[in-house]
């Protein structure tokens, strides 16, 4: 997957993107990552890339320009600029960072990393110009909702999400796996050594070795955080019969 990315803080994105499974990603191949600075893409001298927004007000507006300027040279030189017919390959999505947008889940992750190529816009100051979403942005997307100085945070919060669930982004691959398949339900609790600590033990169950114990258990404790945490989340989750009947054992329990 190729991503491109589009700031005024390329140091702030590139520092992320130099550890973790990011960096892993990148040197495996799986990720081609390439951080532009929009002031590269200026028209002027000044290197300027904000100026005042018509009609005032306070703020400064991300200039068309240089976004339109940015794009173009990445899109360029670039087999996907004739994706059209012959080519299998589908455009780029345009993702710009924003409170105004659909909001990001697991769910549009999913399919995010089934994409070859996204170009993310970040914003700052009071964001971009309006034509700039009209005629280059294909996607729209939210975080959460809160304002932030800019989107660098959020394009990074996307890019972390996406990437690790390109195959064989994590090492072990297992993680991925049992994160999309219980991905309706929260994770159960975890432990490791030592077996007790400062007079708080880890539970029996995990201890025994008995396998088919430990997954009732975990899978039991998954729906009871679900249940007291996120019980809409119930709604939607695959549930099995005994996964019912321990809800309703939760239910009736009300201490
Ligand atoms: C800045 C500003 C200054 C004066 C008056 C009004 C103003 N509004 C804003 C503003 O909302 N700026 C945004 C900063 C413009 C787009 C980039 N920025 C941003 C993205 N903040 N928060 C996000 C974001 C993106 C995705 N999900 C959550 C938050």
């Amino acid at each position: 997957m190729k991503i491109d990315i589009i700031t005024v803080f390329p140091d702030m994105v590139e520092a992320a993107l130099k550890v973790g499974v990011l960096r892993r990603a990148q040197e495996s191949g799986l990720l081609l990552a390439r951080v532009h600075n929009l002031r590269d893409f200026a028209e002027d001298k000044h290197r300027t890339v904000d100026d005042y927004p018509y009609g005032g007000g306070s703020g400064m507006v991300l200039k068309p320009a240089p976004i339109f300027n940015a794009v173009r040279f990445i899109m360029k030189n670039d087999s996907e600029q004739q994706y059209v017919k012959a080519n299998r390959k589908t455009p780029p999505r345009v993702i710009y960072l924003t409170p105004q947008g659909q909001t990001f889940t697991q769910r549009l992750a999913e399919q995010l990393s089934l994409e070859s190529h996204l170009i993310l816009i970040c914003g700052r100051y009071k964001g971009v110009d309006e034509r700039v979403r009209q005629k280059l942005v294909t996607d729209e997307i939210s975080i959460g909702d809160y304002v932030l100085s800019g989107g660098e945070l959020p394009a990074l919060v996307l890019i972390d999400a996406v990437v690790r669930l390109i195959p064989g982004a994590i090492g072990d691959y297992e993680s991925a796996q049992e994160d999309s398949f219980s991905g309706d339900l929260l994770d159960c609790p975890n432990y490791t050594r030592p077996a007790e600590y400062d007079g708080m033990k880890a539970p029996e169950v995990l201890l025994s070795g008995h396998h088919e114990k430990v997954r009732k258990w975990r899978r039991q404790q998954s729906l009871k955080r679900t249940f007291e945490r996120r019980p809409e989340l119930l709604d939607t989750a695959y549930l099995s019969d005994e996964d019912l009947s321990f809800i309703e054992s939760l239910k009736s329990c009300n201490d």
